[in-house]
């Protein structure tokens, strides 16, 4: 048996990153879709150094013709599916691009692959945002979904179109429930990435503060490194099934910031109550954080936290990094960066 094939989308996202490493490693032939090829720098693959090791197509997950000519060109194995409009803020913004790209294209590739003549098994990038405003303590595959923003909604749909493919078509087509994950290749949109070069940049003198919106939200928040192990796994199952990833521990942003503060030896106070809440820095004196009422979503997911034993059971999958070791690892990256 030859190499096997596998479809990563969005392969310049920082799963998608991550994943290519992984699978490289169990000497996988990778296909990354990124739809700028032309003029990006994949600069996620460069500091993996795997850049000359993938072959990339110049793919848009929203054209149709696109997705069919892949699978004519290469006899695929496995997809995985990430290329998402995946930073929520946004999807606030742009809801109906977002749920094309997060709910449409799914269900588009769910059809090309139930007309293929080989099997191809399919993995979905599901996440948390669809429990939102759930009533649970710790959340799992059976907890109501109740999402709360538009990228909450297109991945809903998205999770139940591979649950209905893989139950009338009898299809290879498993979603991936993963809880918050972040890395030093995590885009600067996301509030980890914003505390660790914000506060990096603050100590280098490039940047004075950083604006936030609700400090108490709290994530369930993993290493993505640890969390594309788990989409190999749930496609080598014996059989298709959705499985919740996740730490089983959560914070807050504020906890975030604290950790980050004390890794990076930063005296300082938290003073004032909601919009007037503030971070000083006690040697400078300097305001550090402000709350900016822009940074706050229509709706926001106040509390995550996963429960992650049936992969644990079924996947002899389980986190390795825990939350300081996370805060440490984003901080130090950060820090040789600047
Ligand atoms: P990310 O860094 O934002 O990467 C998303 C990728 O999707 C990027 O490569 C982006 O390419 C690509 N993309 C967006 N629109 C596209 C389109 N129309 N056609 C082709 N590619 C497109 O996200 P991530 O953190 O790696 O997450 C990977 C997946 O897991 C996403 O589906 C996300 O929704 C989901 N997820 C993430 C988390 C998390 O905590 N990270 C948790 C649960 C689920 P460009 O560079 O061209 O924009
Ligand atoms: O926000 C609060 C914000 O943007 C986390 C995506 O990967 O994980 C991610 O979605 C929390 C929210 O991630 C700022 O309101 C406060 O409560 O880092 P985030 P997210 O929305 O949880 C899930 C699982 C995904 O699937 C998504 O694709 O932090 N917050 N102040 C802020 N967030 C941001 N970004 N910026 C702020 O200034």
């Amino acid at each position: 048996m030859g190499k096997k094939i596998a479809l990563i989308t969005g392969i310049s996202g920082q799963d998608g990153a991550y994943l290519a490493n992984f699978l490289l490693k169990k000497n996988y032939t990778i296909i990354g879709t990124d739809r700028r090829s032309a003029r990006s720098d994949n600069w996620r693959l460069i500091k993996l150094n795997i850049q000359n090791k993938v072959i990339i197509e110049d793919l848009d997950v929203t054209e149709i013709n696109n997705l069919i000519r892949i699978f004519q060109k290469y006899k695929i194995n496995e997809v995985y599916n990430l290329a998402a409009q995946s930073f929520v803020k946004s999807s606030f913004e742009n809801p109906i691009q977002t749920s094309i790209v997060n709910a449409i294209s799914p269900l588009t590739f769910l059809e090309i692959i139930r007309n293929q003549k080989r099997k191809i098994k399919f993995y979905q990038a599901s996440t948390s945002e669809m429990f939102g405003k759930h009533k649970t303590k710790k959340q799992n595959e059976t907890t109501n979904f109740y999402p709360r923003s538009p990228y909450g909604t297109s991945k809903t749909f998205a999770h139940y179109s591979v649950q209905n493919y893989r139950e009338a078509y009898k299809m290879f087509a498993v979603s991936g429930i993963l809880f918050n994950h972040e890395s030093p290749l995590r885009g600067e949109e996301f509030i980890t990435r914003k505390i660790s070069i914000g506060l990096t940049n603050i100590i280098s003198g490039k940047q004075n503060k950083i604006k936030l919106g609700n400090i108490y939200a709290k994530r369930d928040w993993g290493f993505a490194g640890d969390y594309v192990e788990a989409m190999w796994k749930m496609l080598q199952n014996k059989y298709p099934k959705d499985y919740v990833i996740a730490t089983g521990e959560n914070h807050s942003v504020k906890e975030f910031i604290n950790e980050a503060t004390k890794i990076l030896n930063l005296k300082t106070r938290w003073m004032g109550k909601g919009l007037q809440e503030k971070l000083i820095n006690l040697e400078t004196k300097k305001i550090i954080i402000e709350i900016d009422k822009k940074y706050f979503r229509p709706t926001d997911v106040e509390s995550l936290k996963g429960d992650y034993s049936k992969a644990k059971r079924e996947l002899k999958w389980r986190p390795k990094t825990n939350f300081k070791s996370l805060v440490k690892m984003m901080i130090k990256a950060d820090l040789k960066e600047n």
